[in-house]
């Protein structure tokens, strides 16, 4: 597996603070210890146990996954008290360029596996998308977000993990603040990627994971092992910037954010 930051990192190095910034990307080893792992897989399964469509707190986006937004487990201490974590707060701040940084969100996924699927029963689609609905109006814009999936296990290429194509991030991001069609100029470097097997992958160990901007463009890959890929997101913003981003963390009741503060050492809370 090609790890961009070692496990249980700290601190950011400047080939790792420019790779997030030009390429929106970027693969951490293990950011769990063993112990936090686990519990946070038992939570996972917890919080799936429950799952009920009809619920407000837990709905699907896509046919094939089930999402559960974080008003599903912020009673989950193993799973909130991740928001904390010092590898993931100091990739964001790297990220976004500033030490003053928010917390978002979070939401955990599962993706249906009864059958191999490919990109035909996606109607066509090649899945390629940025997630620029996160960033705020260009003309007041102070920053950006960054979101973390958090490997629960081990996830290659065989679990479907996410794809990138590198290069995007640098020109969505430019497009987006000169007023452009944000995906201007993209149509050739996905034609050449969806024809190779040279994409960017982001493959990692169980308690490790991938972070990307809003603006790099991604895709979920088809998985081929038949094991659901467990995983966390956990996303930031440049504190202040415009309401962007799902608003979810910030819609959560005074007395739940004061448990998930409880979930976490009193001197990581200030991302919340
Ligand atoms: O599940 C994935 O690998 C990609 C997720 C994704 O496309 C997104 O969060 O926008």
């Amino acid at each position: 597996m090609n790890i961009d930051v070692p496990d249980f990192a700290t601190s950011i190095g400047e080939q790792q603070r420019k790779q997030l910034v030009e390429d929106g990307c970027i693969r951490y080893g293990r950011c769990l210890t063993e112990e936090q792992l686990i519990a946070a897989r038992y939570a996972y399964e917890r919080t799936y146990e429950k799952f009920d469509p009809e619920q407000e707190a837990i709905y699907s986006l896509q046919e094939h996954e089930r999402v559960i937004w974080m008003k599903g487990f912020w009673h989950e201490p193993a799973l909130t008290s991740i928001i904390a974590n010092p590898t993931l707060q100091a990739m964001a701040r790297a990220a976004l360029g500033t030490d003053e940084i928010e917390f978002i969100g979070s939401i955990l996924r599962k993706r249906r596996i009864l059958d191999p699927w490919g990109w035909p029963d996606a109607n066509g689609w090649t899945g390629w998308h940025s997630d620029t609905f996160l960033v705020g109006d260009p003309a007041t814009w102070n920053g950006e977000t960054i979101a973390f999936m958090v490997y629960l296990d081990d996830t290659t290429r065989s679990e479907g993990s996410t794809e990138i194509l590198p290069g995007t991030s640098r020109i969505v991001r430019d497009n987006y603040r000169a007023g452009r069609d944000r995906n201007e100029g993209l149509a050739e470097i996905i034609r050449k990627t969806d024809t190779s097997d040279e994409g960017v992958f982001c493959e990692a160990p169980a308690g490790g994971g991938m972070g990307i901007n809003s603006f790099v463009f991604h895709r979920a890959i088809p998985e081929s092992s038949g094991l659901i890929r467990r995983h966390l997101t956990v996303s930031y913003r440049v504190r202040g910037s415009k309401e962007v981003g799902d608003g979810e963390y910030q819609d959560l009741p005074e007395e739940v954010k004061a448990s998930v503060a409880a979930s976490m050492p009193e001197d990581m809370r200030d991302v919340l």
